[in-house]
């Protein structure tokens, strides 16, 4: 049986990856961070199978700790701070736990990963990375250009893992994934939030949701399809890194449109108000990836449809308000 070490376990990816790598017959062990940390109680009761192990991305003795325990063949490194939004607000922490904490998690496998048994590591980077983008789509050979602490942070880690596989032979991947969403998404981010926003409005609850710049494109993804990639990743004769990716653009306008007239409403600005406070210091304004490495080496390819993903994410948003309701 393969051991696989997430960090990040209690995020929209984290638990995906854990179900995939369940399913596979993977023991799955999770880092959580934290006294009493609520995701933690949540994902004991949700997928009761993965064990945990206390550890923190900031601390290194801790990570040295999670890996002795484990004893892991694969470790996929999800933690992150991972709120664009945020990091502009708690830079140094972005800096510390998103490039920092990768530069740590590497230099824990170097000295508990034994010569027989080389543990096979994964870094979640980031279309962010691209940020002010130097050309369309993007591929794994695109200038970087990071628009944020975050997007920073992730290319300091990005290079970092490059340069482990390189220095030291480390069986180290890099999946540069763009925005990929699902019903598990956190309320802070544009998707979860406006089909959230559009069920309550449906349901009478709320009448309007405030929001930044609607004309920023994304490449939207499952996030389910994209954990399948991570895991492939793992699984190849050589280490390298992929573009994860759908190929298709949509503003936040479109999705914002799509979602409302799923929860049944066709008069949506109406209902939406423009609020500066969302807008960024620095906005990446089109993100669009080439994913033809993907398709070619690993075999991958997304699954779910944009429509198909933002009707279910109102569908799932409509229930859980219903049920409240109830
Ligand atoms: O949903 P978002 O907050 O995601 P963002 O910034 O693209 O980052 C996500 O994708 C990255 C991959 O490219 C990940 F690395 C990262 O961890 C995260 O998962 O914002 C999407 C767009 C932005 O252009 C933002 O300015 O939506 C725009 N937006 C407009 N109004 C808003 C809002 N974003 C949020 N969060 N909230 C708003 O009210």
């Amino acid at each position: 049986m393969s051991t696989a070490l997430i960090t990040g376990i209690t995020g929209q990816d984290g638990q995906y990856l854990a179900e995939t790598l369940h399913a596979k017959g993977y023991r799955v062990v999770g880092v959580v961070t934290g006294q009493r940390n609520p995701h933690a109680d949540a994902l004991a009761s949700g997928l009761p199978f993965v064990e945990l192990v206390g550890g923190d991305l900031a601390d290194l003795p801790s990570l040295i700790a999670a890996l002795e325990y484990s004893q892991p063949d694969e470790v996929y490194n999800l933690g992150a701070i991972s709120y664009v939004a945020l990091s502009f607000k708690q830079a140094e922490l972005t800096a510390n736990v998103n490039g920092l904490g990768v530069l740590r998690l590497l230099e824990a496998i170097r000295l508990v990963g034994g010569q027989d048994n080389p543990i096979r590591f994964y870094q979640a980077s980031s279309s962010e990375m691209f940020g002010k983008v130097r050309e369309t789509p993007q591929n794994e050979l695109t200038p970087l250009h990071p628009r944020s602490p975050y997007g920073s942070a992730k290319v300091f880690g990005h290079h970092t893992t490059v340069n482990y596989r390189e220095s030291y032979g480390l069986f180290a991947c890099s999946g540069i994934l763009f925005n990929h969403e699902s019903p598990r998404r956190g309320l802070e981010f544009v998707t979860r939030k406006v089909t959230n926003a559009a069920a309550r409005i449906a349901l009478g609850l709320q009448d309007e949701v405030a929001l930044g710049n609607l004309e920023a494109k994304r490449d939207w993804g499952f996030a389910g399809d994209y954990v399948r990639a991570m895991h492939l990743m793992l699984q190849q004769d050589e280490p390298d890194d992929f573009v994860i990716a759908t190929g298709e653009a949509r503003s936040v306008r479109e999705f914002v449109q799509l979602a409302f007239s799923a929860a049944g409403i066709d008069d949506w600005e109406r209902h939406v108000r423009i609020d500066p406070r969302f807008f960024r210091p620095a906005e990446v304004d089109l993100l669009v990836g080439d994913a033809s490495k993907a398709h070619r080496v690993l075999g991958w390819a997304p699954q779910m449809p944009f429509e198909t993903l933002v009707t279910s994410m109102v569908a799932h948003d409509l229930e859980i308000e219903r049920r409240k309701l109830a």
